[in-house]
């Protein structure tokens, strides 16, 4: 994938506002300040295109960017509010987990699901909550470990590992990718996921 243009196509906080069209989707979901914002300002080329921030609950709608890619053709990728944020105000939160969830389970353009998980822990609830939640589900899954910058040597070697096993115990047999958006480690393999599958 050659990202020659992204650019903000708008956010969105219910069912009825999602863009119509026919362009194919990818989302990024995972836990607040995992990095999901960051993963794809690095993916597009573009800092600053999604707003990113050290203080968990930055992202509280699904926001649409427009992807040009040379031949793949167009799509949108969309970055989703983090799971398992407890500051925001239950009744916001109740809203935006309701329209992830039925965005993850109904949404036609959707094509491959990216769940971020932070390379230095083992998964934590709400990680579980996604596997079992997408488990049932129809769309290609792509398990994401991120800031791996962090990680010395013999950490590397166990987190993709252990990752998979996990999966494998949720019954979920998906590609494990170790990334650093600051490094740009696995950037290539991410976007060679969103070649195959966005489309
Ligand atoms: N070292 C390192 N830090 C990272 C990396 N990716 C993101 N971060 C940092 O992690 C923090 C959270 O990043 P965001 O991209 O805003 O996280 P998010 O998942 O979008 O968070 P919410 O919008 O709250 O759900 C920021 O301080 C980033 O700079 C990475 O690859 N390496
Ligand atoms: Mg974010």
């Amino acid at each position: 994938m050659n990202v020659t243009d992204a650019t903000f196509a708008g956010s969105v906080a219910d069912w009825d506002a999602l863009p119509a069209g026919d362009l194919p989707e990818a989302v990024f979901v995972g836990r607040s300040n995992v990095g999901k914002s960051t993963l794809l300002n690095a993916l597009a080329g573009q800092e600053g295109l999604a707003y990113t921030s050290g203080t968990p609950g930055r992202t509280r709608t699904l926001n649409f960017f427009h992807i040009e890619r040379g031949r793949g053709g167009p799509f949108h990728l969309v970055d989703a509010p983090g799971l398992g944020y407890a500051k925001a105000p239950g009744q916001e939160r109740e809203c935006w987990q309701h329209l992830l969830a039925r965005y993850l389970a109904e949404r036609a353009p959707l094509r491959l699901v990216m769940h971020l998980m932070d390379s230095r822990h083992e998964p934590q609830p709400a990680d579980r909550d996604v596997f079992h939640f997408l488990g049932g589900q129809r769309v290609p899954y792509l398990a994401v470990l991120t800031k791996a910058d962090k990680l010395n040597q013999s950490e590397r070697a166990t987190t993709a590992r252990r990752a998979k096993e996990v999966l494998l115990e949720a019954q979920l047999e998906a590609p494990v990718v170790l990334t650093s958006a600051s490094e740009g480690e696995g950037l290539t393999e991410v976007r060679a996921w969103l070649d195959e599958m966005v489309r």
